[in-house]
């Protein structure tokens, strides 16, 4: 007979398989739970995301979960490290069936991992390590209390059963029944519901993000007065926008409005406590609240804001009329200093942007902007305050949850560059198609073509589409509203056939200079070529 304390092994690695992954998983509830006070970048596996986005990524890596997942990256990288630790508690567990030291050690070990990298996160508010402290203390307890529950008690000896040979600590068998499975069963119920719990609770929002929307809702915007109005206005841009069914609209609502950034956790900021330091190579050095800026004469200004990773005929370009300060103003306050070349600036995540001081203060409309299409900036586009410079792509100028702006030389280096891209990012004469597209086809006989174009600062002023190879025939062009902002277009003379067709467009600027057939990827510095479609006309 074999003896009854040794398992079979399988049921033995399925118990501790489980027991780890319940332990864990309420770990990351419960300190998932506790960082609706110190911040929800502080949960742990939000934390080891954005310092493995920061700090472990290599550019091919980057570019690759760009390429393969898009806009989804982020998600992809969170379930991953979901799965990874959710292994890793899995094999602990097993371990731990026999050995419950490593149990032990597994938790203090990614309690001190979480801890110490939501610490050193650059938001990281002096709890930060909080969440991983809790969650350790609650997943310990869980651990020793399932693998108690798990053990098969010891037998209360009976004389006779003593009598008949059983020994104590060696329960027979049939006492590894019912009972112990019922203790087992209720142990890690409540232990499992206290996860769902905790975590759902936890989910829902943090104290900070319910601050930083009230001092959002909170804000309002100024009335901007005509005269302190740098863009044109209302009559000029309704020329600008086309009625071509299927083509975006002029300006880009801001729940449409593409959105990139390196946070896996949105910032989360209080208006009323955030300040903007500016520094460096100034005559003054000058620390200016919300209040400080909302108080300076407002401006608003139509910019297209578009990303440097934006494929040719992508869809990473959007257009707002933002409103808020002239970079200028401010900065003539801290007096810029003649040998200073970069506005270097950082937000409230550590992200960090470059600008040549000799384009954002050229005279183009660069700004610090708090409003976006009639709204307070979305928490997701910057909240409280960002730059907007046009005529550079978001990376090296557009940075969002702005707290800090150094004057300083071209030798420091943006987030980006030292990751392959360009420290230089004017934004590059492009045009996209996008009527015809699958909602909107080509039909037989006058079928619309129809785009935008954009030369951020420079202008649009011509656009062209060649059709099935043919020659280069002139679109019409929207009103201009800015030469920062895209420009709608459409070709309207197309008899199309029935079959297959293809379509290819380029624009010229207002330098004169036409839009390069050279195709070239995103990095280093903005893709390239025509942007070409194919259609089907049934
Ligand atoms: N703090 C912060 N600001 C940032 C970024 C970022 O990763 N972090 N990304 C930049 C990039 S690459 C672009 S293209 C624009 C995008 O701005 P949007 O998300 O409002 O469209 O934001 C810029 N500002
Ligand atoms: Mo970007």
């Amino acid at each position: 007979m074999t003896p009854p304390t040794t398992k079979p092994l399988p049921r033995h690695a399925t118990t501790g398989a489980f027991i780890g992954l319940l332990s864990v998983g309420l770990f990351l509830a419960v300190a998932q739970f506790v960082a609706l006070w110190t911040g929800r970048s502080s949960a742990p596996v939000l934390a080891i995301g954005q310092r493995f986005v920061d700090h472990y990524t290599p550019p091919w890596l980057a570019d690759f979960a760009k390429k393969q997942f898009g806009t989804n990256d982020k998600a992809v990288l969170i379930v991953g490290i979901f799965v990874v630790i959710a292994l890793i508690a899995a094999a602990v567990g097993v371990l731990a069936m026999r050995h419950p030291e490593f149990g032990t050690a597994g938790i203090v070990a990614l309690a001190a991992i979480a801890g110490f990298t939501a610490q050193g996160l650059p938001d990281a508010g002096r709890a930060a390590s909080l969440p991983a402290i809790a969650g350790a203390v609650a997943a310990l307890i869980a651990f020793r209390g399932l693998l108690r529950a798990a053990k098969p008690r010891p037998l209360r000896l009976t004389l006779d059963a003593f009598a008949a040979g059983q020994r104590p600590g060696k329960p027979a068998l049939e006492t590894v029944g019912s009972n112990d499975r019922r203790r087992f069963l209720v142990a890690s119920g409540s232990a499992a519901a206290a996860a769902v719990v905790a975590g759902a609770v936890g989910a829902s929002g943090s104290r900070r993000g319910a601050a930083a929307a009230a001092s959002r809702d909170g804000a309002g915007l100024a009335t901007v007065t005509p005269s302190a109005t740098a863009a044109p206005g209302a009559a000029v841009t309704a020329t600008a926008q086309l009625t071509v069914p299927g083509l975006p609209p002029f300006f880009t609502p801001n729940k449409d409005f593409y959105r990139i950034d390196t946070a896996l956790s949105v910032p989360e900021i209080d208006a009323n406590t955030w300040s903007l330091r500016i520094h460096g190579m100034v005559d003054k050095e000058l620390t200016l609240s919300y209040a400080d800026l909302r108080a300076m004469p407002a401006v608003e200004h139509d910019v297209t804001l578009c990303c440097v990773s934006n494929p040719v005929g992508g869809p990473l370009i959007s257009n707002a009329r933002w409103t808020g300060v002239l970079l200028t103003d401010v900065l003539a306050m801290a007096g810029v200093h003649q040998d200073a070349t970069q506005l270097f600036s950082t937000s409230a995540d550590g992200w960090t942007s470059g600008s040549p001081t000799s384009v954002v203060l050229d005279g183009r409309a660069a700004m610090l902007a708090y409003g976006m299409n009639g709204e307070p900036l979305p928490i997701p586009h910057g909240f409280p305050m960002r730059l907007v410079v046009p005529g550079l792509y978001g990376y090296v100028s557009a940075t969002k949850w702005l707290t800090d702006i150094e004057l300083t030389t071209m030798d420091r280096q943006g987030y980006w560059v030292p990751r392959g891209w360009s420290q230089l990012g004017p934004v590059k004469t492009e045009s996209r198609i996008d009527v015809p597209n699958s909602r909107n086809p080509a039909v037989a006989g006058l079928s619309p073509i129809a785009g935008v174009a954009w030369s951020q600062h420079k202008g649009i002023a011509k656009v062209e589409v060649s059709i099935d190879e043919g020659p280069w025939l002139e679109a019409r062009l929207a009103g201009e509203d800015v030469t920062d902002t895209w420009r709608q277009w459409v070709y309207d003379g197309w008899r199309a056939t029935q079959g297959a067709h293809r379509i290819r467009v380029r624009a010229t600027d207002k330098t004169g200079y036409v839009q390069t057939a050279t195709v070239a990827d995103v990095v280093p510095d903005g893709a390239t070529g025509y942007h070409e479609i194919s259609v089907n006309v049934g």
